[in-house]
């Protein structure tokens, strides 16, 4: 390490003295004019770690969903995962340091995790399409360059099509190739292979409306629509011409005040979905007959990906186990209807694609989303090695079952929830079951709901156990909860603190919107008075 020149550059990207930012679910994440100090770090780190696993490693400049003002970082682990948790203490470490400090941690990580600082480096980056992303991506190079790390800049890219590049590069190209174009022809060719088999043709099943929140997604489906669009037409709204990035449209929007993006309008019957700023959520929706807007998120399409899985694993006749996994935010009937009527296994975890995507390799197909529209489907080795050997072996109805499982697993991306990736394997199931959107929806009826937000002193006052389905901390919390969903039928309540906003989150829901409402509100006061609530007291209506 030559520490003059890390002390050189440091200086260059100064930490605001007094600044204490943590790593969280999503890495850092806040105000953009706080971050660029931030930026230089997790490029250092991105070395010590790439240096430890002797593989590349991923930093992905962004701030998802959230406003254009704000921005994010986050590194990416050799197949693609999220960093491993030991890591995240050090991110914190790294970021909080006093700059007279950072030779000391650097050499306190390095020890620690028996970094050989010998060993090459290579660290890939790409970001997403806000005004700051591009002076902070230079920051992030400046770090990896004075560690001695080599760079391959990647510019503007969606957060999964990252994580598929960091993939590729750690598997020699087994699961892909590590370009734009190895992305578009890996997933195009999936689909369009998949939508052949299917009997329906008419245009309905052909057409899709998309809100890209004024983001990524935009540029990259522009790029990308010619190699799918004998399967699909795609038509694009909030493109990032003339909005703002999130505001008003996007698939965090559409799934919090459950309506219509701005900038898109909806005709009965069509079939429509929401990416977030970084493309890695996706939620659909229509309009019915008499104009009343009908929202597809997470849970419904776990539900139509698993059940479709199940149906191709009964065909090929392999006994393979098939789990879902949710978060608490899941929707009461999504969880019934897959237990009770699909008779698949469901597991809860805590909020964080982290936590559901390791529990999902617990299984031999593992699907897992959270209700926002972030999600997958995981394949284990031993599954892909069975199919293909199927799809060798078998001719009959059998093998065409096995070569559409084949497809699938082509088309999702495995190493990340992608707004692209599952958007592709939701037309090419409804092409295939020769599904309307209508009938998809009609799997179950969502419980109303409601999500809210409580602002606090300090958020850290609340503690969960249970998935976060039950508050420890501060006392009487849980209490109170369960005294006011009483209250209500089929009800359901919790709070948790954040993790990538200064905010407690409420969630209801029960047999009515007023009763959900209501309850929701009712769980906003009690935060409000027992956890140290600031500001105006929260009232009702929304
Ligand atoms: P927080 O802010 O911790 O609730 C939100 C989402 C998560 C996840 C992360 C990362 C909800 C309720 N929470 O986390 O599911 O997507 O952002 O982007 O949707
Ligand atoms: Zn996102």
């Amino acid at each position: 390490m030559d520490l003059s020149a890390i002390t050189k550059h440091s200086a260059l990207h100064a930490k605001p003295s007094g600044l204490l930012l943590q790593y969280g679910t999503a890495g850092f994440r806040m105000k953009a004019e706080h971050l660029d100090h931030i930026m230089f770090r997790m490029g250092l780190l991105a070395v010590l770690r790439s240096k430890q696993t002797k593989s590349t490693i991923g930093v992905m400049v962004t701030a998802s969903h959230n406003p254009e003002e704000d921005n994010g970082v986050k590194l990416v682990d050799p197949l693609g995962e999220m960093l491993a948790p030991s890591w995240e203490e050090h991110a914190t470490y790294l970021a909080n340091a006093e700059e007279e400090d950072m030779q000391r941690v650097l050499i306190d990580i390095s020890e620690k995790e028996a970094v050989d600082l010998q060993q090459d480096a290579f660290v890939v980056i790409g970001r997403d399409t806000r005004p700051s992303s591009e002076k902070f991506s230079q920051s992030v190079i400046d770090g990896v360059t004075v560690l001695g790390g080599q760079v391959h800049d990647y510019g503007l890219l969606t957060t999964p099509q990252l994580h598929y590049m960091v993939c590729c590069r750690n598997t020699s190209g087994q699961y892909g190739m590590a370009t734009i174009e190895g992305y578009y022809q890996k997933l195009s060719r999936a689909f369009v292979e998949l939508t052949k088999q299917a009997s329906c043709s008419g245009d309905e099943y052909r057409s899709l409306k998309i809100d890209c929140a004024n983001g990524i997604g935009a540029l990259k489906l522009k790029e990308m629509e010619h190699y799918f669009s004998q399967g699909l037409s795609v038509q694009l709204f909030n493109d990032g011409t003339k909005g703002k990035l999130n505001h008003l449209c996007g698939a965090d929007f559409v799934k919090s005040h459950q309506k219509p993006p701005q900038g898109m309008e909806i005709k009965f019957n069509e079939r429509c979905c929401s990416f977030d700023g970084d493309a890695d959520r996706i939620v659909y929706y229509y309009c019915d007959a008499d104009g009343h807007f009908h929202l597809i998120d997470g849970d419904k399409i776990a539900t139509l990906i698993s059940s479709f899985l199940k149906e191709l694993l009964l065909e090929i006749g392999e006994n393979l186990n098939v789990g879902v996994v949710q978060t608490a935010y899941a929707n009461g009937s999504s969880t019934r209807y897959l237990e009770e009527v699909m008779k698949v296994p469901v597991y809860c975890t805590k909020t964080g694609v982290k936590h559901l995507h390791h529990k999902a390799q617990e299984f031999d197909i593992g699907v897992y989303f959270e209700a926002n529209g972030h999600g997958t489907a995981l394949f284990s080795k031993a599954v892909e090695d069975k199919i293909n050997q199927l799809t060798r072996e078998l001719e009959d109805k059998k093998g065409k079952a096995a070569k559409i499982l084949r497809n699938i697993i082509d088309l999702f991306n495995q190493a990340a929830g992608d707004a692209i990736a599952d958007m592709l394997v939701i037309e090419a199931i409804l092409a295939l079951k020769n599904l309307t959107i209508q009938q998809w929806d009609a799997l179950y009826t969502d419980l109303p709901n409601r999500q809210l937000k409580v602002k606090v002193a300090d958020r850290k006052v609340i503690s969960t156990t249970d998935a976060e389905r039950q508050a420890v901390t501060p006392p009487g919390l849980q209490e109170a909860i369960n005294d006011l969903v009483k209250k209500y039928r089929l009800s359901r309540a919790f709070v948790r603190p954040s993790g990538t906003e200064d905010v407690i989150r409420v969630y209801a829901e029960a047999d009515s919107q007023e009763s959900a409402d209501s309850l929701a509100h009712e769980v906003s006061l009690a935060v409000f008075d027992l956890a140290g609530g600031i500001g105006e007291r929260p009232q009702p209506g929304f």
